[in-house]
């Protein structure tokens, strides 16, 4: 079956990283940038590994500055998603890429991805959220510049804080601050983790930084006391298995802990992270799980309530989006 009518709720995307590749070519063309060496002959991204995709992800982002640039790309963003049944979407926004951490310039950008998102919801009805991210390898004291941006606009349409980027730099315990600061300014909180390294990570996350959320997580399946602690601290996973399959954190989806941290008992949702970089979207993902675990719309629409129970958002939205789902007949 197709699930391109379920009404979805996605938790864990990054706004650059789920550029259409044609977007960014277009950019590229229109700022003379030559970004050939970033693109496969298909015509989608190209890198060889997850420290490479990285670079990639930055030189594509590179061509992206401005607010107006980041009006296209929010609608276009939203389009696809909204395009794939996505009713909710969280996605992590980063003034690092949005005017270089300026509290100024970030209030410009993030303008004008809230008056976008806010065209979306009239035209295509999907609901946006921020969570401002601050990338670990660019280090703790530019997390705390970040923090400093996201005190400055937290309310509304940010609603949480987050970091991304390479788990292999520095520890989860030296952005322990900036997580501080954006606590005390009413953000919810999350954190990629257990991605690339194993369980200790997710202790880390949940000790230092004290999330609710964590990013990826899915290596808590190495350790089973671990696994206890997610499920009584009720903490859940945005988990991302096309993503983690395309990176080559699990060689195939057969292998991928989805399924076993689900009936283990354990929160878990479906993003999709940075779709055209791992040649993806929410309705491709359910196609694959539902072949490979045998799942069917009454497990993904008791996802996509656990998924908009654990969202970032007022309650308002959150009942108006949860009655779309519960309305589902599946
Ligand atoms: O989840 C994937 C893979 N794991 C870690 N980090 C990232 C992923 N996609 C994007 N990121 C990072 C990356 O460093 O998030 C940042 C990028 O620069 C953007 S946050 C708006
Ligand atoms: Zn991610």
């Amino acid at each position: 079956m197709s699930y391109q009518s379920l009404p979805k709720v996605e938790l864990h995307t990054h706004i650059e990283g789920a550029a259409p590749p044609d977007l960014i070519k277009g950019l590229a063309k229109e700022k003379s940038v030559d970004l050939s060496g970033i693109f496969a002959e298909d015509g989608g991204y190209a890198y060889r590994d997850f420290w490479h995709f990285l670079e990639v992800y930055e030189a594509a982002t590179s061509v992206l500055k401005s607010p107006t640039d980041y009006a296209r790309l929010t609608k276009a963003v939203l389009e696809k998603c909204a395009e794939a049944g996505v009713i909710y979407l969280e996605t992590f926004i980063s003034p690092d890429f949005c005017g270089g951490r300026d509290v100024s310039a970030w209030r410009d950008y993030l303008a004008a991805i809230e008056d976008a998102a806010n065209e979306a919801e009239r035209d295509a009805g999907i609901t946006l959220r921020g969570v401002i991210t601050a990338v670990r390898h660019f280090g703790p004291d530019a997390a705390r510049e970040t923090a400093r941006c996201a005190q400055e606009t937290a309310g509304g349409f940010i609603t949480g804080f987050g970091m991304g980027g390479d788990e292999k730099s520095g520890k989860q315990s030296d952005f322990a601050y900036a997580f501080d600061m954006a606590r005390e300014a009413g953000l919810q909180l999350t954190t990629h983790a257990g991605e690339w390294n194993g369980p200790q990570e997710v202790r880390d996350a949940l000790d230092h930084l004290k999330v609710q959320r964590i990013g990826h997580g899915v290596r808590a399946i190495e350790d089973l006391a671990l696994i206890d602690r997610l499920i009584e601290d009720d903490i859940t996973l945005e988990v991302c298995p096309g993503s983690n399959v395309f990176l080559g954190v699990y060689s195939d989806l057969g292998d991928h802990p989805i399924a076993k941290l689900r009936d283990k008992g354990v929160k878990v949702t479906v993003s999709t992270d940075d779709p055209p970089f791992f040649r993806t979207d929410m309705v491709k993902e359910y196609e694959d799980l539902s072949r490979q675990f045998g799942w069917d719309a009454a497990d993904f629409q008791a996802l996509n309530l656990a998924a908009i129970d654990a969202a970032f958002c007022d309650e308002t939205t959150r009942t108006r989006v949860r009655k779309i789902l519960e309305a589902q007949d599946v």
